[in-house]
């Protein structure tokens, strides 16, 4: 009977970890380009790995109990409501330590050490992008720079309504991507000039709610050259589905041609939104920004 237990629970191993083989990063996280997607995926496999270890653990003696110490083979239940030897008070208590320790010590201390990270958005920063979010669009500044400009969804009105083939990147393409420099940590800062929405990476790790009248904050440094997309991530109105967030991570070379290219133009009215055939949102002045009561500014924004 127990060598069939075993080979049952060899079955299950294996068919776990082939599925996690095949998996790749398409069920998974995507591929992490940023210490704090790295930091945030350990923790996750840390996680998972640990839970799955109890799991099987909790389970495969469960399982062992009760068919070993089954009715048919002669056992009798011990009836008692609360332990009364020492052996007993040791099984109450050792998984609720056991429990303790893995929740304070082994999945806090890298969560703490993780999330001072997070927060961590000026140590080093070389760069400060400020990104409003707008019904419905992104709207980027370097303000050192004097770059501004805005970012809105290109995808052909009739791939929408389902009268054209979709493309590759159904939704997730833009007229004016948001350019960064590889390998520069990069502080970001978040606001909106309407409702709340939420800037969103998956490949960066990084997403932070754009909120009226705050100013919140993340940071990035990109491991790699490369286009990372995607989207508003906080339900903000009808076409919150169309608001891509498209990020072109060049050369620090190609990112100073990119800027100074952008000065001029950045003072230009945007464009492409009626090509687009999304309706013209409420106009974003290149240096509008929102209505930020100083008392909420000195908090947000130390
Ligand atoms: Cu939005």
């Amino acid at each position: 009977m127990m060598r069939s237990f075993y080979r049952f629970g060899l079955c299950v191993l294996m068919a776990l970890g082939s599925a996690a083989a095949l998996a790749g990063y398409a069920y998974n996280f995507p591929e992490p380009v940023t210490p704090i997607a790295h930091e945030t995926l350990h923790m996750h496999n840390l996680v998972m790995v640990v839970i799955l270890i109890l799991f099987f653990l909790v389970f495969g003696l469960l399982m062992y109990s009760f068919y070993t110490h089954r009715k048919a083979v002669g056992f009798k239940a011990v009836n008692f409501a609360a332990p009364t030897s020492r052996k007993q008070w040791l099984w109450v208590l050792s998984p609720f330590a056991l429990l303790f320790f893995i929740d304070y010590v082994v999945f806090g201390i890298p969560a703490l050490h993780a999330v001072l990270m997070y927060e961590d958005t000026k140590t080093d920063a070389e760069l400060v992008v400020k990104v409003t979010g707008s019904q419905w669009l992104w709207q980027y500044e370097f303000p050192a720079e004097g770059v501004s400009f805005t970012s809105r969804l290109v995808t052909p009105r009739a791939q929408i309504d389902n009268s054209e083939a979709k493309g590759e990147h159904y939704l997730l393409e833009v007229d004016n991507p948001l350019v960064l420099p590889v390998g520069k940590k990069v502080r970001f800062i978040t606001t909106s000039n309407d409702v709340i929405h939420s800037w969103w990476v998956p490949a960066f790790g990084v997403k932070r709610d754009a909120v009226p009248g705050f100013l919140r904050e993340f940071w990035a440094t990109v491991e790699k050259t490369g286009t990372y997309r995607g989207q508003c991530s906080e339900l903000c109105g009808k076409e919150h589905g169309f608001m891509p967030v498209v990020v072109n991570v060049v050369t620090q070379e190609q990112f100073a041609q990119w800027l100074a290219s952008k000065k001029p133009a950045a003072v230009k009215a945007p464009v492409a939104a009626a090509a687009v055939g999304v309706p013209e949102p409420t106009p974003v002045v290149a240096t509008a920004a929102p209505v930020i009561k100083p008392v909420l500014l000195a908090r947000a924004a130390p």
